[in-house]
């Protein structure tokens, strides 16, 4: 099955398909990236994949998603975030003085790669140009790598996509301090592309010449995940 049609099969039909034991079959090694694509969590597939279906919806629409829970839990008083790499002038901020960053608000709709999408999420944050102009980047600096404090999760962007209209580092959500589900304190949005590309828990920035691709996309995943165009719905 080629890769474009094994993502277009709902979860519903891949379900029923492991209930026919022929997954194995269809999907052959892509099984784990299927079922753990930025759908399910790592561990014991097949339960967190059930879990996630039956159970992780919640009202609003949102689906949480974490690949090696527990969810990280911020400590004002130790956080920071650090960034670094190819910049002149490396910097390591405490939450007190990332949030004093001049920050900006914006409404749009995040969609993931899997089918869902919620509309019209309020974000307030901090514009990665903001950054830059702490940090200097260096001319050979041709990626911005986005750690987050859950281990192993790690997404990528060209520096000319750091700075298109709609990405932030977002640390307030319909006017709420970001919510420990969704990434406190702060998580990347860039709504023009999919979920995946949206690293939550974010504690480091480290930016490169080379591209290290990100966590989905050493699964099989588009680097450039643009909604609508890549491999998604
Ligand atoms: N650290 C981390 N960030 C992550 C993920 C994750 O598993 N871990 N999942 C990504 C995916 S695939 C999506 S669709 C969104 C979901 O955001 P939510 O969990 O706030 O709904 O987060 C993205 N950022
Ligand atoms: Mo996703």
């Amino acid at each position: 099955m080629d890769e474009l049609h094994e993502h277009r099969v709902g979860r519903a039909a891949f379900l029923s398909v492991l209930g026919a034991g022929a997954a194995g079959i269809l999907f052959g090694n892509r099984i784990a990236s299927v079922l753990g694509g930025p759908v399910a969590s790592v561990g014991s597939v097949f339960p967190k994949a059930v879990q996630n279906v039956a159970g992780d919806l919640i009202p609003n629409g949102w689906r949480i998603y974490a690949i090696n829970p527990p969810w990280p839990v911020f400590q004002p008083a130790s956080y920071t975030l650090q960034v670094d790499g190819l910049v002149r002038k490396p910097v390591t901020l405490r939450w007190e003085q990332f949030a004093a960053l001049p920050s900006v608000d914006q409404t749009t709709d995040f969609h993931c790669v899997t089918g869902w999408s919620v509309d019209h999420v309020h974000w307030r944050g901090v514009r990665l140009q903001t950054l830059w102009d702490l940090v200097e980047p260096l001319p050979s600096a041709r990626y911005a790598n986005f750690v987050s404090m859950e281990r192993q999760y790690v997404d990528t962007l060209s520096m000319k996509q750091t700075t298109l209209p709609d990405v932030m580092l977002a640390h307030t959500m319909d006017g709420q301090p970001l919510p420990r589900e969704h990434g406190a304190p702060v998580r990347l949005i860039i709504p023009e592309m999919y979920g995946y590309k949206n690293v939550k828990w974010l504690k480091r920035i480290t930016l490169t010449h080379d591209l290290h691709p990100g966590y989905w996309e050493q699964n099989g995943y588009d680097v450039d995940a643009w909604v609508g165009h890549s491999n998604g719905y």
